[in-house]
């Protein structure tokens, strides 16, 4: 059986047979780039050169797997699921890719021999940090579980030239600079020019008249881009396939060039070589939608079209001509998921491309769009669904403005109108086009009336999308808004990150924990036992003691293992109350120093965040947060009671250094704002006790792990609404509580910033004359009250290792595998190729 074959075939290779590949690599592929001598061992490029050498000698034990999955995968002739992202935080994938093969050891022992140290070595990696934040991890958790799980996928993204960019901090501001992940390439990649793909743009729509007189519209497209593939393979745990996730390179399309070349213009030609490179020149970061962004659309559409294009010619190579006749065989091989609304066009491009390029007629088209497509709505922040302006839409793509038009004509004359006869405010409402000064498009709107299924990422984020997002769609179509609560890859957030405690772990669980993430509640009757507690928190306190180093070397900073490591790691935004967090800090601080003997557990607060360059007040929290570290730090008066530590450049590959350290995961975000939240699962795995809102996945972790295992506090998502509805005072705060009042007052004067008083004041504004729309105030008093029982709980050493272990024994629920299975079971339908 191919299977088993290709499973055996990582397994049976030796420590040696993989010093052989690497020192091959060295010696050829990198040529002299090596120094041999003792001395010289260990310099930076020595170091790069081994790594480099390690991950192509890796590179090729997968690829064979690639091609054997894909021989596999023809064969079963199974449904395939094309998963469309414009994110995906990879990280570093040696570390991963050896774990999920099983070749860790041996290469271990083969790079001893060669003088190395794995760990070591893993750490030249770059990160792949083609994301922002949880919605691109989530899209590289799912790509690991469904090769795990042998299911047939291909994730699709852009090949972006610069990622997200790198954090430094100047007098305490953040810099931003370009990422240069793959500056001298990157080993991991396979270029596919075989599948390049020419993508028009531009350009003007044209009515043709058919012999049967009829009219037909034709795209004569202003300018071609070319899509150039570049697979990164995805390769599964302990199982036997490797999938490929397939990013576009944007590059002009030479022979279109040529044109003008001929006519002696040489350098417009080189011009719009450049202009074409753009497109896939850097992720935007997480800010603000602008409807008039005329780059960001193309990259949408760049992406989308590539993609599509590629799925159609990957189902004809296997399955023969794509026609209206074999469109239901299609539908059963072709599932589509758009990762948010950012791939949206992709619903526009297949139809355009069924319609003028495969003759289908439009009740065809429309009828295989909603079999293939689904979407993830990933928020319910107004500000961040997206909405397109039709002139751009005019401009940029003429012909699938037309499709558009159709489709929306349709919805509303069908289907609003049968449900809501004579209705203008609820067309209005529905409507894909939102009428005013300037007209825009929904991308969300035209995401749910297409797709056959629309899922939320957690049970009360889904069940918001349905009462308060899209009520009038769940009416309409009421089986058609689901769940799938998010998950994470046990095999990065625990196996890979945390060695020492999945070497503890499996010595307790029999079954493979790191597949049946299930098993680990077999653990939960030792969360009372001594000796088990003992191990467990010992295994804690050595992660802590690593990262105690990291932040040294890191900030400088020293820190004391023995302390709280209370830690808040993503995205900066308003939502996620970094700055509430930082308001209960200061209330500590002015604690401590009226009674520096106050009797407390010493806290570090570990925060890892970056902010959207445009994203003012995200940037000033940052400011804040690093100038009251300084002072707090350097204050002798408080005996080290209290450290603050804001982690430069935080991503994926930090995220696992802090997490498997941790001892309280921060996840206070206003309920009802955080969709779901992965962190949160990933630092409970590694037996973090959670401070949290009943928002998200918060939710669904403490119904796992009880009420007595997480420290909940808050106002609830009703209770916000209330609060709403009633009208939001945070003056009310400010003037009732004399802490609050005493903590903002104090960002007003110089204290933190010596001589520039006023320069932390747009925090404390934010908060009242900005109306504290995330409610930072009203929460204060519970998220202090709920900090106060985590510190007693924490210096009862017995309850807090039971709370811990109990923790990481009951996030089986959170195993990205289960995720895709859900998706599989209610939205996929597909069937594992092996
Ligand atoms: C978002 C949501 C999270 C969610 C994640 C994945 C957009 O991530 O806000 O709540 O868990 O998608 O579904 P983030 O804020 O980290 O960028």
């Amino acid at each position: 059986m191919i299977n088993k074959n290709i499973k055996s075939s990582a397994a049976i290779i030796s420590a040696t047979d993989l010093k052989k590949r690497i020192q091959h690599h060295l010696n050829s592929t990198l040529g002299d780039r090596v120094i041999c001598e003792d001395a010289y061992k260990n310099t930076p490029q020595n170091k790069q050169a081994y790594w480099q050498a390690t991950s192509l000698a890796l590179n090729e034990i997968i690829i064979d797997k690639l091609q054997a999955s894909k021989v596999q995968q023809a064969k079963s002739a199974t449904k395939s699921i094309n998963y469309l992202s414009l994110e995906y935080l990879m990280g570093r994938l040696l570390s991963n890719n050896l774990h999920n093969l099983n070749l860790y050891k041996s290469t271990e022992k083969a790079l001893k021999s060669l003088g190395f140290d794995l760990a070591d070595l893993c750490e030249e990696g770059a990160d792949l940090a083609l994301g922002n934040g949880g919605l691109g991890r989530l899209a590289a958790c799912f790509l690991d579980s469904l090769a795990t799980l042998d299911y047939n996928a291909m994730g699709y993204g852009i090949h972006y030239q610069h990622g997200l960019f790198k954090q430094s901090f100047k007098d305490g501001h953040q810099i931003e600079q370009p990422d240069m992940w793959r500056e001298f390439g990157s080993p991991w990649e396979i270029c596919r020019p075989e599948a390049t793909q020419l993508i028009p743009v531009y350009g003007y729509v044209e009515q043709q008249a058919q012999t049967d007189g009829s009219l037909t519209s034709v795209w004569r497209a202003g300018k071609m881009l070319k899509g150039v593939p570049w697979d990164i393979p995805i390769v599964g745990y302990n199982s036997s396939t490797v999938n490929a996730l397939r990013l576009w390179e944007c590059r002009a399309d030479s022979a279109f060039d040529w044109d003008t070349l001929n006519q002696g213009d040489y350098l417009q030609a080189h011009h719009d070589q450049v202009n074409a490179e753009t497109v896939s020149k850097v992720l935007y970061p997480n800010d603000e939608h602008d409807a008039g962004n005329e780059l960001r659309f193309i990259q949408q559409y760049f992406f989308c079209a590539c993609s599509i294009k590629d799925i159609i010619s990957r189902y004809q190579l296997q399955f023969g001509p794509l026609t209206q006749a074999t469109s239901r065989n299609f539908a059963d091989k072709v599932a589509i998921q758009l990762n948010d609304t950012h791939p949206t066009i992709a619903i526009l491009e297949l139809m355009r491309v069924l319609l003028d390029e495969y003759d289908f007629s439009w009740q065809n088209a429309w009828q295989l769009a909603g079999k293939v497509f689904s979407y993830t709505n990933h928020t319910l922040l107004p500000e961040a669904l997206e909405k397109w302006s039709v002139s751009l839409f005019e401009h940029v793509l003429p012909r699938h403005l037309t499709i558009l038009y159709r489709i929306n004509e349709a919805f509303l004359n069908d289907e609003v109108n049968a449900m809501w006869p004579n209705n203008e405010a609820m067309r209005a409402r529905l409507s894909i086009i939102e009428e005013g000064e300037q007209r825009k498009v929904r991308m969300a709107h035209l995401c749910v009336i297409t797709s056959h299924k629309v899922n939320g990422v957690a049970q009360i984020h889904s069940d918001l999308v349905k009462k308060d997002l899209f009520p009038e769609f769940n009416q309409l179509w009421p089986e058609k808004l689901t769940n799938v609560t998010n998950g994470i890859t046990p095999r990065r957030w625990l196996k890979s990150c945390n060695p020492l405690l999945s070497e503890l772990l499996s010595k307790h669980v029999d079954d493979d924990w790191a597949k049946n993430l299930n098993s680990l509640s077999s653990l939960s009757p030792l969360a009372d036992n001594a000796s088990f507690q003992k191990k467990f928190m010992a295994i804690k306190h050595q992660n802590k003691v690593a990262l105690t180093t990291e932040i040294k070397t890191l900030t400088g900073i020293d820190v004391s293992p023995e302390a709280i490591f209370d830690v808040q790691i993503k995205r900066l935004h308003e939502y996620k109350r970094q700055h509430l967090n930082l308001l209960h800090i200061l209330a500590l601080y002015r604690r401590l120093l009226a009674d520096p003997d106050l009797p407390m557990q010493p806290r570090v607060f570990i925060f890892g965040a970056k902010a959207a360059p445009g994203y003012q007040l995200a940037k000033e929290i940052i400011y804040a947060t690093n100038k009251i570290a300084e002072k707090i730090n350097n204050d002798t008066r408080i005996q080290d009671k209290l450290k603050v530590v804001f982690l430069p450049n935080y991503r994926v590959s930090l995220a696992e250094k802090i997490i498997p350290a941790a001892d309280v995961s921060e996840q206070i975000s206003t309920a009802g704002k955080e969709a779901s939240g992965t962190g949160n699962m990933k630092l409970a795995l590694n037996g973090a006790v959670t401070i949290g809102t009943l928002d998200g996945a918060n939710i669904e972790i403490a119904e796992e792990v009880g009420d007595d295992n997480i420290f909940i506090f808050g106002l609830t998502v009703d209770e916000v609404k209330a609060l709403d509805i009633k009208g939001y005072n945070p003056y009310h705060f400010y003037e009732t509580n004399n802490e609050i009042k005493a903590c903002l007052d104090w960002l007003d004067t110089d204290y933190f910033t010596p001589g520039r008083a006023g320069e932390l004041s747009s925090i404390k504004q934010s908060f009242l004359e900005g109306g504290d729309p995330y409610k930072v105030l009203a929460d204060f008093e519970s998220y202090s009250d709920a900090q106060q029982a985590l510190g007693v709980a924490y210096q009862d050493k017995k309850r807090w290792a039971k709370m811990a272990i109990l923790n990481t024994a009951l996030m089986g629920k959170f195993n990205s595998d289960r995720s895709i299975e859900d998706y599989v079971k209610n939205i996929w339908f597909l069937t594992p190729s092996v």
